[in-house]
C-alpha cells in the first residue's frame, strides 16, 4: 500500500489538517521533532503579521498509540489560532448572507490562483479561493513531511536544505552538496548558505518592505543516504525526478525546479555532464554528482540534489491592475496583508516534500507493513549489492 498524504483546511477556518496514510506500524514519533520542523517553517525575515499570531503545534488526533505508530492512517491537525479573528468571515453568510455579499473579494490579484480558481469553482467571492490557494496548507504538508523524515532518519536518510539566491542577490552559483546546506542556520534570519552575507539579504528585504515590494528567490535541498534504487525507468510516471519536481514545483509560488546540475548541463559538452564511474575498495565511486543522485529516473546513491525556484509573493501593497469581477469595471487587486518573501520557509517546505517522495519510494521498494522490515529489507539489499554497489550506501 502506497504511502498518501492529503491535506485539508482553510487558511483562516479552524485548522490545517494532513491525513498520512501507508506509515509502517511501530514507529516511535517524536512529536516535538513534528513541532520543531513546524516551527522551522514559520522562521525567517520578511514574513507578515500573521506569523506573530499563529505558533504552529500539531495535535496528533489518530493513528498513534503510546507514541507509536500502528500502521493506520495518521491524522496531525495544526489549529490556526488566527480563526478566533476570523470566525465571523469565514462564517459570515451563515450569520448574515447580507453582510456576507457587501465583504465579497472582486478583484483578483494577478499571479494569484484567484482568477483562475474563480471562473474553475464559480466562486463570486474569491475568498473562496484564496482561503484554500494559500500557502497555510504547507503547515500541514509540513507536519506529514516532519512524519516522513522520522521513517528515513531510521533508514539512514537525512535531509537539509538553505537559501541560494534572495532578489537579485545571487549568494551560490550551481547545486549544493550536503555539506554547503551544513552552513545554513536555522536561528539566522534568512536560513541562507552564506550566514556572513545576511545582513546583506535582510537589508534588501528590508527596501523592499518599504517599496510595498515582494521578493522571490531560490532554495536548495539535499537528501543524503539515499538508498539506490528508489523511482523506476520503468514506467514515467515512477520516475523519482519526476515525482520530486512535481511535489516540490506543487509549492505556492515555486515555478521552476532542477536536479542536480540540470540548469548548468545544457550549455556543457557531454563529457562534462556526467559522473564518471570508479571502482573503490567499498563500492563503486563517483568522480562528481551532476545528476543530482538520479539517474534514469532511478537513485544512484549519491546526494539527491533539488533546486526550487520561487518567484516573488502575488499579493501586493501596490496592487497591479485588475478587473473587478461583480461589475466588469478596471480597478486594482486586493489587498489585506503579505509576507514580503518566504525563501526561506520555503526551504523547509521543500525538505518535506523530498522526505515524502523519497519515503513512498522507499516504502515502495522495501515494503514492510512494520518499520522492522522495512530496515530488515534494506540491510538484505545491501548485501546483495555488496562490494560493486555504492561506496555511500551504509544500510541501517
Ligand atoms: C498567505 C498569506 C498570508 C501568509 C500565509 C500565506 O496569510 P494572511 O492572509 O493570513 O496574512 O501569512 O502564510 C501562512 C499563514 C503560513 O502559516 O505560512 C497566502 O496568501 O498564501
Amino acid at each position: 500500500m502506497a504511502i498518501e498524504l492529503v491535506t485539508a483546511g482553510e487558511s483562516h477556518g479552524r485548522e490545517v489538517v494532513a491525513v498520512l496514510s501507508g506509515v509502517p506500524a511501530g514507529l516511535r514519533l517524536d512529536r516535538d521533532g513534528i513541532d520543531r520542523e513546524l516551527a522551522r517553517r514559520q522562521h525567517g525575515h520578511g514574513r507578515g503579521g500573521r506569523q506573530k499570531i499563529e505558533h504552529d503545534r500539531v495535535e496528533v488526533r489518530a493513528g498513534l498509540r503510546g507514541g507509536v505508530t500502528l500502521g493506520s492512517p495518521l491524522v496531525l491537525a495544526i489549529p490556526n489560532r488566527d480563526w478566533e479573528n476570523w470566525a465571523q468571515v469565514m462564517d459570515a453568510w451563515q450569520v448574515d448572507p447580507a453582510a456576507a455579499a457587501r465583504r465579497r473579494l472582486t478583484a483578483p490579484r494577478p499571479g494569484h490562483a484567484d482568477l483562475a480558481g474563480a471562473w474553475k469553482y464559480g466562486h463570486d467571492d474569491l475568498r473562496d479561493v484564496l482561503e484554500r490557494a494559500s500557502a497555510r496548507e504547507t503547515a500541514a504538508r509540513v507536519a506529514g513531511g516532519a512524519v516522513c523524515r522520522q521513517l528515513l532518519a531510521l533508514c539512514g536518510c537525512e535531509i537539509r536544505s538553505g537559501v541560494l539566491a534572495l532578489g537579485e542577490v545571487t549568494l551560490t552559483e550551481g547545486p549544493p552538496t550536503f555539506a554547503d546546506l551544513g552552513r545554513v542556520r536555522d536561528d539566522s534570519p534568512l536560513r541562507t548558505v552564506a550566514p556572513e552575507r545576511e545582513d546583506e539579504l535582510v537589508a534588501a528585504v528590508d527596501r523592499a518592505k518599504h517599496a510595498g515590494e515582494t521578493l522571490g528567490g531560490v532554495v536548495g535541498v539535499v537528501a543524503r543516504g539515499v538508498p539506490p534504487g528508489l523511482g523506476s525507468y520503468a514506467r514515467w510516471e515512477d520516475r523519482l525526478d519526476g515525482q520530486l519536481a512535481q511535489a516540490v514545483m506543487a509549492i505556492q509560488a515555486v515555478k521552476a525546479v532542477a536536479i542536480g546540475a540540470g540548469i548548468e548541463a545544457t550549455a556543457r559538452p557531454g563529457s562534462r555532464a556526467h559522473d564518471p564511474i570508479f571502482p573503490g575498495p567499498d563500492g563503486v565511486r563517483r568522480g562528481s554528482n551532476f545528476a543530482g543522485g538520479i539517474e534514469g529516473g532511478v537513485s544512484n546513491g549519491e546526494e539527491v540534489v533539488v533546486r526550487a525556484f520561487m518567484k516573488p509573493i502575488a499579493t501586493l501593497r501596490d496592487p497591479l491592475p485588475s478587473v473587478d469581477l461583480a461589475s466588469g469595471e478596471a480597478t486594482t487587486a486586493a489587498y489585506e496583508r503579505s509576507d514580503v518573501t518566504a525563501v526561506p520557509a520555503c526551504g523547509v517546505i521543500a525538505e518535506a516534500a523530498l522526505a515524502f517522495v523519497l519515503a513512498r519510494a522507499l516504502l515502495a521498494k522495501f515494503g514492510g507493513d512494520r518499520i522492522d522490515d522495512t530496515l530488515a529489507a534494506i540491510r538484505e539489499y545491501r548485501r546483495r549489492l555488496g562490494k560493486l554497489g555504492p561506496e555511500r550506501f551504509v544500510a541501517p
